[in-house]
């Protein structure tokens, strides 16, 4: 199919074009080893994913999930949406792989091999809630530069690993440690191999958590190739950003970690509001750490039908970062009245909650539904797109579907 040099031959492309009954007019421009995506379901080029995940770029992959995607109660692998900075590792070898613990907060400098961290600390499963920082970023206006996530670079998978705190006090914790870093085996886009594609952790308070874990195993399997394997952080209720996939190497640190994607504008939002479009000088961004409050409708799905006379079922989840969700209001009337859900308690801390309700419709005709969630603070989902921010993170307004009532 590729000539020498990596690009598709004539005699394949000429059959292509036979296919598409059309002539693939800039084919020689085609980058080495790109298949026009017209010959690129999403299964074959994803192994193990869905093929109704939504494909934002292909280069590095990020991948969202529709939100009726997301309505099992733990997301399974092949729905969890797939956010990279850079190209995966090829050909991992889980024999070789090890993790060391080092840094200037670090009492030692430690390395384990995976089967020493089997082995040698006690195993915990919790299902934990991850979401990117720029979920929701299509809906800024000025529009922000980067992935334009909809609804769906959520999930909530159920992971099994050993607890950070537990590996770094075996390696010894410095009383000067105030942060983690991470650094995992994905390589640079540009190729070059002295660059991290990213970088980021957390507070040395979150890191010893007992939620914070050393994960191998999603849903009672591997990690998919894709969200890691075979071992990465998982931070629920944080930017999942700081949850480091194919995890090689932590870093104890006596400051906060300056790692790719920790400073400048990266997961950083000004720490007052701002006009949309402003430029805010740099000093003034702070670290995002715990998410805000969140919901979605995952069912039914956006443009259902249902005959007048019948009540509608209508679920799905909500997370609130650090906190619980404490209630889940929706609306038919854009928001002029509320009705509220049945919201349930989380499996475990850092989960997200499962909610439900039934719904009935006074007329035929077109309505939306909203969904609002509100936190243990009491503080809820803003209705319209909340504070305007350079990078397009932190978009945590009310989730809408269209439903239709038509003639019973
Ligand atoms: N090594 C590494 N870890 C990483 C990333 C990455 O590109 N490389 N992306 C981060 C970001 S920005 C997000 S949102 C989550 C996405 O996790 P997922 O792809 O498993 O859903 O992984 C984080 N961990
Ligand atoms: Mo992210």
């Amino acid at each position: 199919m590729w000539n020498r040099r990596g690009f598709l031959k004539k005699s394949v492309l000429s059959s292509m074009a036979t296919l598409l009954g059309a002539e693939i007019v800039f084919a020689k421009n085609l980058p080495p080893k790109t298949l026009p995506l017209a010959f690129q379901p999403a299964e074959d080029i994803l192994p193990g994913k869905h093929p109704d995940l939504i494909i934002l770029n292909n280069r590095p992959w990020n991948v969202e999930a529709p939100p009726h995607l997301l309505n099992d109660a733990v997301t399974p692998g092949d729905k969890m949406f797939i956010r990279n900075n850079g190209i995966p590792p090829e050909g991992v070898d889980i024999n070789q792989w090890t993790l060391t613990i080092e840094g200037e907060a670090a009492l030692s400098s430690k390395s384990y091999t995976l089967k020493e961290l089997k082995e040698k600390f006690e195993h915990h499963t919790y299902q934990l809630s991850l979401e990117c920082g720029g979920n929701g970023r299509a809906g800024f206006y000025p529009p922000a530069s980067g992935n334009q996530w909809t609804e769906g670079a959520v999930s909530c998978g159920e992971w099994t690993g050993v607890r950070l705190k537990d590996v770094l006090m075996d390696a010894g914790i410095g009383e000067n440690a105030v942060y983690i870093g991470y650094y995992g085996k994905d390589t640079h886009i540009s190729g070059d191999a002295s660059k991290n594609p990213i970088s980021r952790g957390v507070p040395i308070e979150k890191a010893l958590e007992d939620e914070s874990l050393i994960a191998w195993s999603l849903n009672g399997e591997d990690i998919p190739i894709m969200n890691g394997y075979p071992l990465r952080l998982v931070f629920g209720g944080w930017p999942a950003s700081c949850s480091g996939k194919w995890l090689e190497k932590i870093v104890i640190r006596d400051k906060v970690h300056d790692g790719e994607k920790m400073t400048g504008t990266s997961y950083r939002v000004p720490k007052y509001p701002v006009q949309p479009g402003t430029k805010v000088p740099e000093e003034d961004f702070e670290i995002i750490e715990s998410m805000p409050v969140k919901s979605l409708i995952t069912s039914p799905k956006s443009g259902a039908m249902l005959a007048l006379g019948k009540n509608l079922e209508v679920k799905g989840h909500a997370w609130a970062g650090d906190l619980e969700v404490s209630k889940l209001q929706l609306s038919i009337d854009f928001g002029a009245t509320w009705h509220e859900a049945n919201l349930e308690s989380p499996v475990n801390r850092l989960a997200w909650q499962h909610w439900n309700a039934e719904l009935s419709f006074p007329k035929e005709g077109y309505y939306e539904i909203w969904a609002k969630a509100t936190d243990s603070k009491g503080v809820s989902q803003p209705m319209v797109i909340p504070g305007w921010n350079p990078k397009g993170y932190l978009n945590n307004a009310c989730h809408r579907i269209a439903v239709k009532i038509t003639a019973s």
